[in-house]
């Protein structure tokens, strides 16, 4: 192999390496609906994400970019806060309303965009405007880097549990 070519596929190693570790970018879309719910035998008509109650799970690895583009489909003014998420110079991804962004209204979308940097482990998004938190949430599980070991043995199986008090 030429001196060139060696010092080019170095390179390309060097930047596959550094690309994997910064992570990749995950995209979920959140469509804020109205859907009718049934529970313990009474049924009603509740605020949800994609129709689901409770609302889908977002997964990220550590290191990852999270793109989560929020449209919303209802009457209510509506943010997500991604409860213990720290946010690191992505502050207007926050999510309280009228405190790091007017609320997304009717008809309109917002992208929050931020990084998951030196946090593992499963936390909850939810909304973070008047009451809609009673129906609008959701794990959000970030996963530990590849070949990174469990602070304690694998886990045979793993079903994320949310209580609501
Ligand atoms: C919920 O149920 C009511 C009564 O059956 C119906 O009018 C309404 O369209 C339903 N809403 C949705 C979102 O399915
Ligand atoms: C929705 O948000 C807008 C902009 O902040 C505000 O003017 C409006 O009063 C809000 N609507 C409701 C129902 O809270
Ligand atoms: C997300 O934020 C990063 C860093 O500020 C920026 O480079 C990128 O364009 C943003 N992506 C979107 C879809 O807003
Ligand atoms: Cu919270």
């Amino acid at each position: 192999m030429g001196g060139f070519l060696r010092i080019l596929v170095a390179t390309t190693l060097l930047l596959l390496s550094v690309y994997s570790v910064a992570g990749t970018t995950r995209s979920y879309e959140f469509n804020i609906q109205l859907q009718n719910v049934t529970r313990l035998c009474h049924t009603r008509s509740m605020v949800t994400v994609n129709r689901k109650f409770p609302g889908p799970h977002i997964v990220a690895t550590e290191g990852d970019r999270l793109l989560i583009k929020v449209n919303n489909h209802v009457s209510n003014n509506i943010t997500i806060h991604w409860h213990g998420i720290r946010q690191l110079r992505s502050g207007w991804a926050d999510g309280p309303a009228y405190i790091t962004q007017c609320p997304i209204q009717t008809g309109q979308s917002y992208v929050y965009n931020y990084t998951v940097v030196g946090q593992r482990g499963t936390l909850f998004w939810h909304a973070h405007i008047s009451w809609l938190r009673a129906s609008l949430y959701g794990p959000l599980i970030i996963l530990l880097k590849l070949n990174v070991p469990y602070p304690f043995s694998k886990p045979y199986k793993e079903v994320p549990i949310i209580f609501v008090v």
